[in-house]
């Protein structure tokens, strides 16, 4: 139960690579003095979780290790800010953006700009709905709709087909809270037992899961039997939550939520989260590899998966030596 893998789904790109400008001297061997810094423009969703500053450290650490110009820029959870962001990258003529967008709608316009400027996009571990899929270049993330599922199966199985589930939703509008609620849901399906009987945002923060679950507890108390939260630091909110009103986590209410965090690996070595289904935020080496991949011409996939996998408590000591973030 170890070992991540990045595993490149089969081509099935409608990519054209010749956006990309070639480097000069092609693909012969580097005279790195002699060649132009890399710059890249990095807009960030923000700093809401654990899950997003592993990400943020991978991608800054490996343009570092690579002495590539990184320009970041934090939106602080605001779209209008990522588009400001994408808007000044496109004028200081970027030789590549890296986006992880907020929510997936509202990106047309600004992706036709970069796509007139000549600069690829590619977005990472959130997706976008766009009217033409040739406004990005290509996208690298976990498959959300198939973490739900593997969470509503595990659950399924530890509560033989029956529970009163609460749901913690992320950001509203964001990739992973559409695609996960309706992973879940799929599953869910199949047990006409298993209920969920409140569902609410708490914006992947661990402060709005606990108030969230809070409410939860004020009007519907011990009827709580499950709770599923789309990320960890809404989990560990939540179990806050029910330790302050007594409701003893991942016992008397089993827990389970996604990310696979280092601080979800202590509350299940604790014995208070249940379980956790994986989504890699390392995404530093491939996001980089993929710019060369491009500036060297190649035809890149539309999707690359970063694949995951369900830890659960009785695990946990063993595999948390292992994990690195
Ligand atoms: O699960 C959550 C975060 O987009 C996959 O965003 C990411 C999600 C991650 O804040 O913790």
């Amino acid at each position: 139960m170890i070992a991540v893998a990045l595993v490149a789904l089969v081509g099935c790109s409608k990519q054209s690579s010749d956006k990309a400008e070639q480097p000069s001297g092609g693909t012969a061997a580097p005279t790195p003095a002699a060649e132009k810094k890399l710059v890249v423009g990095f807009s960030q969703v923000g700093a809401e979780s654990a899950w997003r500053t592993a990400e943020t450290k991978s991608i800054q650490g490996e343009a570092a290790k690579r002495g590539i110009d990184l320009k970041f820029a934090d939106a602080q959870g605001k779209q209008a800010q990522q588009i400001q962001a994408l808007t000044s990258f496109i004028a200081q003529k970027v030789d590549a953006i890296v986006l992880a967008p907020v929510v997936e709608t509202g990106w047309d316009a600004v992706l036709q700009q970069a796509k007139d400027a000549n600069i690829p996009v590619i977005l990472v571990d959130r997706g976008v709905k766009v009217s033409d899929d040739s406004l990005y270049t290509t996208l690298i993330a976990s498959d959300f709709v198939e973490e739900g599922r593997m969470a509503a199966e595990w659950l399924a199985k530890k509560m033989n087909g029956k529970a009163n589930i609460y749901e913690l939703q992320g950001t509203t509008g964001s990739a992973p809270a559409i695609d996960r609620k309706k992973g879940f849901e799929e599953i869910l399906a199949k047990y006409p037992d298993m209920k969920i009987v409140k569902s609410q945002s708490g914006d992947f923060t661990r402060a709005k899961g606990k108030e969230v679950m809070e409410a939860f507890i004020k009007s519907d108390g011990k009827q709580i039997q499950a709770v599923y939260a789309h990320n960890d630091d809404m989990a560990l909110g939540a179990i806050q939550a029910l330790d302050e009103a007594g409701m003893n986590p991942g016992k008397d209410v089993t827990v389970i939520s996604i990310d696979a965090v280092r601080a979800a690996f202590e509350a299940m070595v604790a014995g208070k989260l249940n379980a956790t289904v994986e989504c890699n935020p390392l995404m530093g080496p491939l996001v980089f590899d993929t710019i060369n991949r491009l500036r060297a011409g190649e035809k890149l996939p539309k999707f690359t998966q970063n694949k995951d996998q369900l830890f659960e408590q009785a695990n946990a000591a063993q595999v948390i030596g292992t994990r690195e973030y």
